[in-house]
């Protein structure tokens, strides 16, 4: 279990204790309580959809503190709310202790913000008085923010309704610079020139927690905010945590919520436990609000530690909407270290507009490496060269599909990363080439910290061109990891990153290959010795930022150094990285994938997989995965088998475990387990075009490539918070992971009034909209059905690994719905280069509709205009082997059927099954080029 103790509590966690305390103070005094903060009126400008203005803060009867304030309007339909403080701004401050760190409050936009920003030049004041001023903006000007003056607050609304309100609370608080009076022994502290305000001062000027102590130069610099959404039952989002997907109260000690805040502080928190607010290895501070047909969002773009708090309450009807029942309003209270105030507003309003968005902000998934969707064998280790060839004979000898063998950190010299073990890793080129056979591939782990050791020449380079993170004396910062005594690579620094990228040159990284990928781990930082396993907050990073303003942007600095490292391996070679990464900040989905870390071989964590992972994909991270089979201890073979079948949809599919587990590669669970185990791998590989399928749609828009119901439908209420079942991108496969011993069968609740088939004996199941469907679930069976209306494409020839199945022939599986029709995509491309920019890729639309299945260019593309590279020709060859009509009507219930492909007709045979419970189709032997336009007439 996580030593709990090694990690803070709100309480302990001086600025987050000040907020909660000034909250309650708040929440006391009720209406007679007085927000320091107002609008001065005289300040406003508004120019091009930008408003500006300075808000006061009033510290006592005479005093103000000016922080500028700058709403932008974008033509995203965005609105973005930035607050600075106008002396840190103006470097106006003094710093404590000599230190040289930065003065001003850090601003997260340049390493997340890649787009979306461009400023909407159509909003415009729609009315002011001395109150307020009311801006008209968004895609058909029906959103407006009105901001009132005093106290300031903003509220943000959709048609004249209110959706997202800022400090209706009052609990607006930016912790302003003030200098610190060196008090005799025995006084209170206070600043100068203040009079103690009865605020807890203790934790202004240092903090100590587990035996260090945090000298903080720029005094308290806290910012918060409460959010209101009402109307809102359900908030999701700010991954990662455990527990549920529909975030919990955090306050008010009733049953079922928790005590503490949600926490975002990237950190190796060992063993963690489940439905628990406390902090992960990564976060996204992006909060989405659903209700019945709507959606709204906040992201709270901010690297510093964050708490946020959440209660809901009840209120009267709001008279704007259907419905007679009394409304809940969910509240909201950001508190950050550090930095700016800076949130961006989603007015959706769906989950759709929400996630294009914020795509389009921070990003979309990277488009993958095509066997990075197949399943990856790890362990904590594989201990020789020896050790990867058996594995990996075994593994084709039982004939179970993989494409990645994975080596953590026993493969290095002495945890010398870019270094490996010469007594058992001698021939890691040999090995990779063996892979290479196959068309397997070999990742590696490679950690930012680096071993302070002697003849080592990676440390020598990396102090020598003082790249690495300095502590507080601005020196170089030493620390405790996995190789001892150790010192970080500051990936802040563009000058770390060049350096970074030599290394892994072919020739400078001894052993890879062009089949090499590789692993990030313990890049939250981890550091052992560190307060909570990290770094102390006043360690420097480039720039003299201190860590404390930057610390949740670690990890995607270092994932990024790996991303750019991996594109310049070599000159000429242009190649789409695979880096795993586990800790992740917004905007991390540009550089790969991520796992949830060190989780147990427990039926509970197996449970609380599915909402981390389904979690990550709202938020715009969804190459997401779990290690399957458990981290930690040894899982039982029931638990093992459905933990694959589990593992089988998530995106990021890898079977990995500790160093003190047992071995537990497929093979070795004995019949029946082995056979049930390959038969969810090779069910993962048959549907593999339709998982890149979803990759390149949430690369495209930012979708989730496993998506809830609140996702898919933001109509139904009842099912909004649902986070045990899930659809596969746009295919209409809804599957429910068994994740309870003995369980042997599922309940699928239905969304909807369509008609749902049984994916493995293309029954029609009896269902019923809103209500759940029971499915038996033998070991053998995953609960998976497939929505009418959809078209799936798959390869279902079974293969070793996904590269030996990049030329063969498609099946598609038409799952027709109840007004007859289907439609359905396939996306595939060479699954490798950057080739897809320029347009070598194959991308379909398939319709089913008055009895014809038609297949056109999904972007109406004109045969011929896209000029063929080497893969394209290939692709030339492959064909639509084979359709499946599920749920054909009779009109299917002939010989043959005529098939229309580049102006020629032929026949070819059906095969008509007539069921009791529903009747299919199929039609074989198809030959039409899956690149080209085809139609097959019933
Ligand atoms: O590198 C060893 C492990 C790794 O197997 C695991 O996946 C990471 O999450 N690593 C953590 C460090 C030690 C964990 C006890």
């Amino acid at each position: 279990m996580v030593k709990e103790k090694d990690f803070k509590k709100c309480d302990q966690a001086g600025f987050c204790r000040r907020n909660r305390a000034y909250a309650d103070k708040a929440a006391a005094a009720g209406s007679t309580w007085a927000a320091p903060y107002s609008l001065h009126p005289d300040t406003i400008s508004f120019k091009d959809g930008q408003l500006q203005a300075v808000i006061l803060k009033s510290i006592n009867d005479a005093d103000t503190v000016r922080l500028p304030l700058t709403v932008s309007f974008l033509e995203s339909g965005l609105a973005r709310v930035t607050v600075d403080e106008e002396k840190r701004q103006n470097k106006d401050i003094v710093l404590r202790h000599d230190s040289i760190a930065r003065k001003e409050r850090y601003n997260a936009e340049e390493l997340v913000i890649v787009g979306g920003t461009t400023l909407d030049k159509e909003a415009k004041v729609a009315s002011q008085d001395t109150s307020s001023i009311t801006v008209q903006y968004g895609p058909s000007s029906n959103f407006q923010a009105l901001i009132k003056f005093s106290p300031f607050s903003v509220d943000f609304q959709r048609d004249g309704v209110t959706q997202v309100r800022f400090n209706e609370q009052g609990w607006m608080n930016m912790e302003h610079w003030r200098p610190k009076v060196e008090k005799k022994d025995g006084e209170a502290d206070a600043a100068d020139g203040e009079v103690s305000t009865g605020e807890d001062e203790s934790t202004w000027w240092d903090e100590s927690f587990g035996g260090n102590t945090d000298t903080k130069p720029k005094g308290p610099e806290s910012v918060a905010l409460d959010i209101t959404f009402p109307g809102y039952d359900h908030v999701f989002g700010i991954p990662s945590h455990t527990g549920p997907l529909s975030l919990k109260e955090t306050r008010g000690n009733a049953d079922g919520h928790f005590s503490e805040p949600y926490r975002m502080y990237n950190a190796d928190v060992f063993e963690y436990i489940l439905d628990s607010p406390m902090t992960l290895y990564g976060s996204i501070p992006l909060m989405q609000a659903h209700k019945k047909d709507s959606a709204v969002a906040v992201f709270w773009l901010n690297a510093a530690e964050t708490w946020v708090d959440i209660t809901k309450s009840k209120a009267g009807k709001n008279p704007n909407s259907l419905g007679s029942e009394a409304e809940t309003n969910t509240h909201t209270h950001w508190i950050s270290e550090s930095g700016l105030l800076d949130i961006f507003v989603f007015l959706g309003p769906t989950p759709k507009d929400i996630t294009k968005a914020y795509g389009e902000l921070t990003g979309t998934t990277a488009m993958p490496q095509e066997f990075s969707l197949g399943y990856h064998q790890c362990r904590w280790n594989y201990v020789s060269d020896d050790d990867v060839r058996d594995v990996s004979r075994k593994m084709d000898k039982h004939k179970i599909p993989y494409d990645v063998i994975w080596l953590d950190i026993e493969y290095t010299d002495e945890k010398k990363y870019f270094t490996t073990d010469k007594d058992m890793f001698g021939d890691l080129k040999g090995t990779g080439e063996v892979l290479d056979q196959t068309g397997r591939k070999l990742v590696v782990i490679i950690d930012p910290h680096i071993k302070n050791a002697g003849n080592y020449e990676v440390v020598d380079q990396l102090k020598e061109k003082n790249l690495a993170v300095r502590n507080k004396e601005n020196s170089i910062f030493d620390g405790w990891c996995w190789p001892g005594s150790s010192h970080w690579i500051d990936s802040f620094n563009p000058k770390a990153i060049e350096w970074w990228k030599g290394l892994f040159k072919y020739a400078n990284f001894k052993g890879t290959m062009e089949n090499t990928f590789v692993w990030n781990d313990m890049n939250e930082p981890s550091v052992f010795n560190g307060p909570e396993t990290t770094m102390p907050k006043d360690n420097l990073h480039h720039g003299d930022w201190e860590h404390r303003d930057v610390h949740n942007l670690m990890g995607i600095t270092f994932h990024n150094a790996t991303y750019q490292a991996l594109l310049s391996r070599k000159p000429g070679e242009l190649r789409r990285p695979f880096v795993l990464t586990r800790s992740f900040f917004a905007g991390s989905q540009r550089y790969g994938a991520m796992w949830t870390g060190d989780n147990q071989a427990s039926w509970d964590h197996l449970g609380a997989s599915v909402p981390m992972i389904l979690s990550q994909g709202i938020s715009g991270f969804p190459f997401a995965g779990a290690d399957v089979g458990g981290f930690f201890g040894n899982p039982d073979k029931e638990l093992q088998t459905r933990w694959y079948q589990a593992g089988a949809f998530y995106p990021f599919f890898r079977g990995h475990a500790h160093i003190d587990a047992r071995r537990r590669e497929p093979y070795l669970a004995g019949e029946p387990y082995t056979t049930i185990i390959t038969a969810a791998l090779r069910l993962r590989y048959s549907l593999l075009p339709a998982w890149y399928t979803a990759f390149f749609q949430a690369h495209r828009d930012g979708s989730p490539i496993v998506r809830p119901l609140l996702w898919t439908h933001p109509g139904d209420e009842a099912g909004l918070a649902i986070d045990d079942q899930f659809f596969l991108g746009e295919t209409g496969l809804l599957v429910k992971p068994v994740v309870e011993e003995g369980k042997e069968s599922a309940d699928i609740y239905i969304p909807d009034d369509e008609v749902y088939y049984d994916y493995f004996t293309y029954d029609v199941l009896p269902t019923k909209k809103g209500k759940s469907l029971s499915v038996s679930a033998p070991l053998e069976k995953i609960p998976l059905l497939m929505r009418g209306g959809h078209v799936v494409p798959r390869r279902d020839r079974p293969r070793r690994s996904s590269g030996l199945m990049k030329y063969d022939d498609y099946t598609l599986v038409v799952t027709i719905a109840k007004d007859g029709t289907a439609e359905g995509e396939l996306y595939v491309d060479d699954g490798d280069s950057f080739d897809y920019e320029k347009g070598q890729y194959i991308h379909r639309k398939f319709t089913l509709r008055d009895g014809v299945i038609s297949s056109v260019d999904a972007e109406g593309r004109a045969a011929g205009s896209v000029k063929p590279g080497a893969w394209m020709k290939q692709m030339k060859d492959v064909s639509v082997d084979k359709i499946i009509i599920v749920g054909a009507p009779a009109a299917w219930d002939k010989e043959e059927v005529e098939v229309e492909t580049e102006g020629k007709k032929k026949t070819v045979p059906v095969q008509y099954v007539k069921g009791k419970s529903g009747s299919y189709a199929i039609v074989g032997g198809l030959g039409v080029p899956i690149g080209a336009d085809w139609a097959v007439r019933v």
